[in-house]
């Protein structure tokens, strides 16, 4: 049997259909914004890679939805302040008191959102979980005496997070420690370098856990990324 060559009509045809195909797939996130300096990344993994221990639902949501919204609305403070644009968001939150006081409160709610966000996708990895070696470890032992007692702590800090927040596992220059931050603000306004965080609000679990917080913390430990942990922790205490 010989195959009939596609027709030029058939195969533009065919190109339309899957573009448009791709299209819907993934539709433009900064189609209907501004051009503006800061952008969602796509998620490192697909949305269920995580399952069973973050599902996809609440990963297409937390990304797609609260994420994105921080970036929209961290974009549109930016370009109502000619002085705030052309920065990078290290130097924004950094600086928020040199920013206009009207959206002062904007670049650090959505800002630190940003910023929160886009190492916590990075935290996670669906080869995680498990106990981190080496250095990491060996740093984690000195801080808090060995890991089992560093989970406890890390858990402790996430559930005592009165509303919304973060705990953290930081480098602050010397050593480990543990501190939950409320809301969005990210921990380099204390000066540390974040290695580790867990998002306490409701948002990142409701769907899946209801109100057992204490039941995400223990499967985001069936998540954690600790080469990435590890790499960001060589990294601090090198500069
Ligand atoms: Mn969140």
């Amino acid at each position: 049997m010989q195959n009939s060559p596609i027709s030029r009509r058939e195969a533009l045809q065919a190109v339309a259909a899957s573009a448009a195909v791709v299209a819907l797939a993934h539709p433009p996130l900064e189609a209907a914004e501004p051009a503006t300096p800061f952008r969602l990344s796509p998620l490192p993994y697909a949305l269920d890679a995580l399952e069973p221990h973050i599902d996809a639902r609440t990963m297409e949501i937390h990304h797609g939805k609260h994420h994105a919204a921080y970036v929209n609305n961290l974009n549109k403070a930016v370009a109502s302040a000619p002085d705030a644009q052309g920065k990078s968001l290290e130097v924004l939150l950094k600086g928020l008191n040199s920013l206009p006081e009207g959206i002062r409160n904007t670049v650090r709610n959505n800002g630190g959102g940003h910023y929160n966000h886009d190492l916590f996708w990075q935290f996670m990895s669906k080869s995680g979980g498990g106990e981190p070696k080496g250095e990491l470890l060996r740093q984690i032992e000195k801080a808090f005496g060995s890991f089992t007692r560093f989970k406890e702590e890390f858990t402790k800090a996430g559930m005592a997070q009165f509303g919304s927040g973060w705990a953290w596992l930081l480098w602050n220059g010397k050593q480990l420690e543990i501190k939950a931050l409320p809301n969005q603000d990210p921990p380099l306004f204390a000066g540390s370098t974040a290695l580790l965080g867990v998002d306490v609000w409701e948002h990142a679990y409701y769907l899946k856990y209801q109100n057992r917080r204490a039941d995400y913390l223990a499967a985001f430990f069936n998540v954690i990324h600790w080469d990435f942990v590890a790499h960001r922790m060589s990294q601090a205490a090198r500069s």
